[in-house]
């Protein structure tokens, strides 16, 4: 992305036409960066609460005599409590490694805080590439210009990852087939040559399915499985179990339609999946990610130009972790606690594996908004000996129940460095401006409060290129391609030292324990099916109360919460909406257009209805992101979503969530 400033204002932002990814032009959200940096609404001060929590009364304070206050309750829970009573919450409002990962990891660890398992979006698929792959190693976004058949399996690129999109249609204008496999008609879907739709959280059974058909048509790469992949016997004594005709009833596709999916994906070679979110945000996320990454393998995709499986491509470089940490350096780490059960360690659930929470720091994320109950939530952050600090751009719904919230910088106000989101990329992000008001970066927040603090260690007092520099000579991939600091400056980009033609796995050699794909790995087993514990199948008691299956995907013009209090971007995105099929809307009196309220036993959420056969029936979709505080009742989806943990690394369960529907009289 390159600004243009004029006496010391950003004026432009534009993608940089020589980034391969961005190639000139922004995603409909960044593309108004400036209406964030310039929002008359972002926080400029330190500020004090001033009234009761949630309140929203607060008042200006200095960054010293906020310093101090947090660092002398910090430092009195500490000797009442110990240190584990002293939460750092945060996630990815930015990804980039000095204001993220460094940010949330050093301080916390010098103090002994109490970890976090940051598993609120794909910690399920990404052990579960691990497990099967050995790393997450994906292609390149223009090798899919190889690629014969492209299966998008619970993954809406058309929203959620917009610079994928060109390659993908240049792709399908060089004859390469389309499929979908996503319970809702997304745009995605709507330009694919086949949409199938399944019940969500049955894509386990679809791919034990669809491995059935592969094994049982002899349509298996058998001389790839001997050389490439372990644990094959275990995994095709268990696909055996699961004939067309079972994963059709599981699913609620047709038998014919997946032998068909079966046949086109092993006659169309190569064919390419890719798998984000949305079929691992279920309760069995980890074993769904598991089933679907052993179809690459069972037709020897892996490798192949145009082949293989995409879901991340984290794994390419991985930082050194003693360098972002310097755990070794701190005392011995806090007891976990799981993000996804804020609401519920806040309340209590806590104190099962140490003392109660009372302080909380929270940057970098808007749980109230985006993590799963919010009421439970809620109900946490009102307690009156809890103490606070929300590190923020604006009053979002999380920061009003802040006693100490302090006022952050945007991408354009300071320095990080990114590794790609999807592809092979490192990016130094040089400030364009000064920072606006008073605010300041996470890791300079880090720096003041470790001073405060009276830590002394120099890791704790670097600048952020100074902590750049450490990590990249640190890591062995960096440092011995001569990736230093001031390469980065003075190119903006660099590839990582990849081979022109990188593919992974081209060589055949993955880094499991048995160098091939493990299908059945030791202490797992091969990928095992079960229906979501929250759904039709799982809960037939609560379904009969409860029957429709709520799907909050990725809003087009929102990232996650973040630009949801863009006035341009709210009225592209509209209002809160909830779509049904019209044999779901029909028996309610529900008609398009109408005033709903969407209910379960955690909550009430008001939306307005939008009647269309986008979706299966007995499946209503909505989208994440809006703020309860611009909601019609003041709440959002999360009032409804479920806190309960997937399968696999402590993961969100968002889309695993059932509902019912009601009219509302118009007011
Ligand atoms: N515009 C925009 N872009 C974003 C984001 C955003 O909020 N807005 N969020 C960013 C983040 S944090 C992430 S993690 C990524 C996520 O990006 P994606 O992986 O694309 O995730 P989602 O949009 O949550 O879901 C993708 C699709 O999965 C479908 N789905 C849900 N349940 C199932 C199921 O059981 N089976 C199948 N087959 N499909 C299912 C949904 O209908 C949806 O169309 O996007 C990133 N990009
Ligand atoms: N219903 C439902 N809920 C979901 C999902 C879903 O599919 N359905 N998806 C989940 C997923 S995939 C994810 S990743 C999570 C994301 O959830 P969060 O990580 O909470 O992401 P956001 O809601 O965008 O909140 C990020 C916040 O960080 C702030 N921020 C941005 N830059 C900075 C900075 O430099 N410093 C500081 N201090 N703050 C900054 C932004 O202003 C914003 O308020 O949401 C999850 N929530
Ligand atoms: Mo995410």
């Amino acid at each position: 992305m390159i600004t243009t400033v004029r006496d010391g204002s950003a004026i432009a932002v534009a993608g940089d036409p020589n980034h391969p990814m961005t190639r000139g032009w922004l995603c409909v959200k960044v593309s108004r960066y400036l209406e964030r940096v310039y929002h008359p609404k972002r926080v400029l001060t330190p500020l004090r609460r001033a009234g009761a929590k949630s309140a929203g009364h607060f008042e200006p304070i200095a960054w010293d005599e906020a310093l101090a206050t947090i660092a002398g309750r910090w430092r009195a829970i500490i000797a009442e409590y110990g240190a584990e009573a002293i939460l750092p919450y945060s996630y990815t409002g930015v990804l980039g490694l000095v204001q993220c990962m460094v940010a949330e990891s050093r301080l916390f660890n010098r103090l002994g805080a109490s970890q976090l398992e940051r598993s609120i979006c794909g910690a399920a698929g990404e052990l579960a590439i691990q497990q099967t792959l050995g790393g997450r190693l994906a292609p390149e976004y223009s090798d899919l210009l190889h690629s014969r058949l492209v299966v998008l399996w619970g993954s809406n690129p058309h929203s959620t990852a917009p610079h994928l999109m060109p390659f993908l249609r240049d792709a399908q204008r060089n004859g390469c087939e389309l499929i979908v496999i996503d319970p809702l008609r997304t745009p995605s879907a709507a330009a694919a040559n086949w949409h199938l739709a399944p019940l969500p959280g049955t894509d386990g059974a679809l791919a034990l399915g669809v491995a059935n058909v592969l094994i049982a048509e002899g349509l298996v790469d058998h001389e790839y499985v001997r050389q490439h992949v372990a644990g094959y016997e275990e995994f095709a004594a268990l696909a055996a179990q699961f004939p067309p005709a079972r994963a059709a009833a599981i699913t609620g596709l047709s038998a014919g339609d997946i032998v068909e999916l079966a046949r086109r994906y092993a006659a169309t070679r190569p064919a390419h999946i890719r798998t984000t979110d949305g079929v691992q945000r279920h309760a069995s996320g980890g074993n769904t990610i598991r089933a679907i990454a052993a179809l690459p393998a069972l037709t020897g995709n892996y490798g192949l130009r145009g082949g293989g499986l995409a879901y991340s491509t984290s794994d390419v470089i991985v930082w050194d972790a003693e360098a972002i940490g310097h755990a070794s350096e701190c005392p011995p780490p806090g007891r976990t606690i799981n993000m996804n059960r804020l609401g519920a360690a806040l309340l209590g659930e806590a104190e099962e594996n140490g003392p109660p929470i009372k302080a909380l720091y929270i940057f970098n994320t808007n749980p109230v908004v985006s993590a799963p109950n919010s009421g439970k939530i809620i109900a946490g952050l009102q307690r009156e000996d809890l103490f606070t600090v929300v590190h923020e751009l604006f009053l979002t719904d999380t920061a009003r129940y802040a006693d100490i919230i302090l006022p952050a910088t945007t991408q354009l106000e300071h320095v990080d460095l990114n590794k790609g989101y999807g592809h092979h990329y490192l990016t130094y992000n040089r400030p364009a401006i000064a920072p606006l008001g008073e605010a300041r970066s996470n890791w300079d927040v880090m720096r003041a409060l470790a001073e405060a603090l009276g830590f002394t260690e120099p890791w704790l007092r670097q600048t952020a290129d100074d902590v750049i520099a450490e990590i990249l000579q640190a890591t062995p991939m960096t440092r011995e391609a001569g990736i230093t600091l001031e390469r980065l400056q003075a190119e903006g980009t660099v590839r990582l030292p990849l081979p022109e033609d990188y593919v992974p796995f081209a060589d055949g050699i993955f880094a499991t324990p048995s160098g091939k794909v493990e299908l059945a790995p030791e202490g797992l087993g091969p990928p095992l099916y079960r229906d979501n514990p929250e759904s039709p199948a799982g809960d037939p008691e609560l379904a009969a109360r409860y029957p429709l299956m709520l799907i909050s995907s990725g809003a087009h013009h929102f990232l996650s919460s973040s630009f949801a209090n863009m006035p341009t971007l709210r009225r592209k995105q509209r209002e809160p909406i909830v779509t049904l099929h019209p044999d779901d809307a029909a028996p309610r009196g529900i008609v398009d257009g109408d005033t709903v309220e969407i209910f379960n036993d955690r909550g009430v959420v008001r939306m307005r209805a939008r009647v269309a056969d986008e979706l299966r029936r007995g499946v209503v979709g909505t989208v994440k992101g809006w703020w309860h505080s611009l909601s019609p009742d003041g709440k959002g989806v999360n009032w409804l979503t479920s806190d309960r943990l997937a399968d696999t690394a402590g993961n969100s369960t968002f889309h695993a969530t059932l509902v019912d529907i009601r009219k509302i009289a118009d007011t």
